[in-house]
């Protein structure tokens, strides 16, 4: 939030600033006021001195300095509606991760996950909605932040204004693992945004080396496709997040681990353990062979 790299981030930083400003000066004001009366001159005040400080200060200054503040916040609380420009992208809140949903200009489609992908100098609509309960939707450094209802759609849009990797964090208690539920935003130059939409929008690369399709059948003889998609394969569970290209992400099971071969071997056989309450069985009688496998051909899902 101190580091803002948004527009409508930096609306809200120049607001915070100005009303920490304010108030900072306000509080010496009123101690200097009172180390004045109490220290350097602890005369009796003649009554009307003493009844201009009290309706001056107590009174008229308060109500200048707090109406003017509010002129001056009030155009910053706009209605959330719909961005009347831009992409469009359809974010679900689930217990406990983000579906993301990239509509395109022709009314397609692309489906990723825990993972939001923005290009930088345009301005991108989300529209935000939670499956069973209520969450917030909030990257700090690129505006405020929205609450995501069941049954509701809300909405928020960022332009971006300088490429990098900006955290986003559910921003509203949503159960046992609701610390838990983080996502890293993805600013892109456009043309590297254009290709990284393209090949997001392909089916799965099929396994490249032997290990990764022994990870392939082990994938498929656990059932993992019962609630993972993997797009051009037999894999169609709707549960959980879409793996079609788990492998080009910056991180896993919402932003808790990273994207290495051991995150993946320590996800699939610890899952309850790393995430409290977890929609995902730990897959602990799996052997380190079958995790590295797996590992292999999650992580060659690009
Ligand atoms: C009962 C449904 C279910 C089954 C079966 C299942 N998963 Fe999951 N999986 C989930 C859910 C739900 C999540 C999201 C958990 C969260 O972060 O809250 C998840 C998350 C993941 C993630 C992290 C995805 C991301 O976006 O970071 C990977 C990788 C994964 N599962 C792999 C597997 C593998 C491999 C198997 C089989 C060995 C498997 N899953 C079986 C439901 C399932
Ligand atoms: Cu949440």
């Amino acid at each position: 939030m101190l580091n803002p790299s948004g527009r409508d981030a930096l609306l809200l930083y120049d607001l915070a600033l100005v009303m920490f400003v304010g108030a900072l000066v306000l509080w010496l004001l009123v101690g200097g006021l009172f180390v004045y009366v109490t220290r350097i001159n602890p005369r009796e005040m003649s009554r009307g001195l003493a009844e201009g400080l009290i309706v001056g200060g107590g009174v008229l200054f308060p109500v200048v300095l707090l109406g003017g503040l509010l002129v001056y916040s009030l155009p910053l609380m706009q209605a959330p509606r719909e961005a009347d420009e831009g992409m469009r992208v359809h974010i679900t809140a689930e217990q406990w991760w983000w579906r993301v949903d990239y509509e395109l200009p022709d009314g397609s489609r692309v489906t990723s996950a825990n993972e939001l992908r923005l290009p930088v100098g345009q301005r991108t609509g989300l529209v935000l909605k939670a499956h069973r309960v209520i969450h917030a939707f909030w990257v700090p450094a690129l505006g405020g932040k929205a609450d995501m209802i069941p049954g509701r759609e809300t909405y928020l849009s960022f332009l971006p204004e300088s490429a990098g990797v900006y955290r986003g964090q559910c921003a509203e208690f949503c159960g046992a693992s609701h610390a838990l539920m983080a996502f890293e935003t993805v600013v892109m130059e456009p043309e590297d945004f254009e290709a990284w939409l393209a090949a997001e929008a392909r089916d799965a690369t099929p396994p490249q080396t032997q290990e990764a399709t022994r990870g392939a059948q082990v994938f498929a003889r656990e059932g993992c496709g019962s609630c993972h998609t993997v797009r051009g394969t037999q894999a169609v569970g709707q549960v959980g997040p879409d793996l079609t290209h788990m492998g080009s992400r910056v991180s896993l099971g919402a932003g808790i681990l990273g994207v290495e071969p051991s995150d993946f071997a320590d996800w699939i056989a610890h899952t309850e353990t790393l995430k409290p309450e977890v929609a995902m069985p730990s897959y602990d009688h799996l052997s380190p062979d079958d995790l590295t496998a797996l590992a292999a051909y999650l992580g060659g899902l690009e």
